[in-house]
């Protein structure tokens, strides 16, 4: 069963991949990449959503086939001690960029459901208010390559 989801896993990304290119005048992700972590830590998402259209957009979560529950989090420094908290929706302007990267913003990816390792796709869709979701195809990559 794990080779068969894997390798569905697989296909669903190469598909993405092949008609993922987002026009100009769309909301695009660039560098999307998971921050595998062992066992049942957490994982990390980053990625940067390039808002290319004429109104504000508002994401208000992620979801995946490869993980129980996904939540949208902010990591921050509170009397010199790393804390994160829950973040429900995001809004990126017209024409903006916002970041999720390590010390910021990031995707918490919990209750892995799926074998992943490092070098894998993993597809991540994105949802809005008032869009269609994205799906998104994640690089898994190692902690230490970040
Ligand atoms: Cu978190």
């Amino acid at each position: 069963m794990y080779p068969f989801f894997r390798s569905l896993l697989v296909g669903v990304s190469a598909l993405l991949l092949s008609t993922g290119l987002a026009f100009a005048s769309d909301v695009a992700v660039s560098n999307p990449k998971v921050r595998l972590m062992p066992g049942d830590i957490p994982s990390a998402g980053y990625f940067k959503l390039h808002n290319g259209t004429n109104e504000t957009i508002k994401l208000v979560g992620a979801r995946s086939d490869a993980f129980g529950m996904v939540h949208m989090h902010m990591s921050m420094k509170k009397d010199g001690m790393a804390h994160m908290k829950a973040v429900p929706e995001i809004d990126v302007a017209a024409g903006e960029d916002f970041e999720f990267a390590p010390s910021g913003y990031h995707l918490m990816l919990m209750k892995r459901s799926a074998p992943l390792k490092v070098g894998d796709d993993v597809v991540i869709t994105l949802e809005f208010e008032g869009r269609d979701p994205m799906p998104v195809s994640f690089k898994v990559v190692s902690p230490a390559a970040m």
